[in-house]
């Protein structure tokens, strides 16, 4: 469970973590399961990282929602270490909504400051919260997330109105760092993790990730999480993993 001082930190951060999965062995289970069965092969590294992401224009070799179908993905997203701290937050009732892996191939590019707002799902802010596992180390040159501070309080904000155009040509284009100007009253704070920590963070919290500087790749894997299964812009099949009798 998260202290209640973790989580006064989160209300007023929209994040917090790292924290130790309950069982450190899932997240290489995960990543050789991903590597073996997905095709997520060292041989792909050298593809940019949009084609490593979600099931992006329907290429098979990306990973949205593997959880469904590879019991490993699933077990991660299930942690104890993650529900327990989930439902401090969320309450009792928590459903997993899509699991996505984040593949950084070495010297691949960063992901340009956003809210997690899906808008081409047509989702918005529906209370979602995710957890973002390190299946490798994290670091400030192979390009971990970076959260603004407290970003979540201001609500919905349309990209256009922060992200200048130029930049935006490309969700996964970011070269730089740079925190828009709307933005900077936000302090940006890196997330470095080691391989099995996790840190968990709300849909509205702003989050960037910089270039993998590195010859190696920088994998994690975000599950995201609501705690209401009737919304109607959710079409995902949900999997309820806490309920109030657990
Ligand atoms: O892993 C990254 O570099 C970006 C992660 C992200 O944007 C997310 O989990 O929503």
């Amino acid at each position: 469970l998260l202290t209640e001082a973790e989580q006064h930190e989160f209300e007023a951060n929209g994040f917090c973590g790292p924290f130790a999965l309950d069982n450190p062995a899932l997240a290489d289970l995960a990543l050789e399961t991903t590597l073996r069965e997905l095709k997520f092969s060292p041989a792909n590294d050298s593809i940019k990282a949009q084609h490593v992401l979600g099931d992006y224009k329907e290429d098979p070799r990306v990973l949205a929602n593997a959880h469904h179908t590879h019991p490993a993905i699933l077990q991660l997203g299930l942690d104890k270490a993650i529900i327990a701290r989930l439902k401090t937050l969320m309450g009792p009732e928590i459903y997993l909504r899509r699991s996505q892996f984040w593949r950084k191939p070495a010297h691949g590019r960063g992901v340009i400051w956003h809210q997690d707002t899906h808008r081409k799902m047509g989702l918005g802010c529906i209370g979602e919260f995710s957890a973002w596992v390190a299946l490798e180390d994290s670091t400030l040159d192979n390009g971990c997330v970076r959260l603004l501070r407290g970003s979540h309080k201001a609500g919905v904000v349309p990209p256009e109105s922060v992200i200048d155009p130029s930049f935006r040509i490309r969700f996964f284009a970011s070269e730089a760092l740079q925190v828009p100007e709307p933005l900077l009253r936000y302090q940006a704070v890196p997330m470095t993790m080691r391989k099995g920590q996790f840190f968990l963070f709300h849909q509205l919290c702003f989050h960037a990730s910089g270039p993998n500087r590195t010859a190696a790749t920088r994998t994690g894997v975000v599950y995201r999480y609501l705690s209401d299964a009737g919304i109607e812009s959710v079409t995902e099949k949900l999997i309820r993993v806490s309920t109030p009798a657990d």
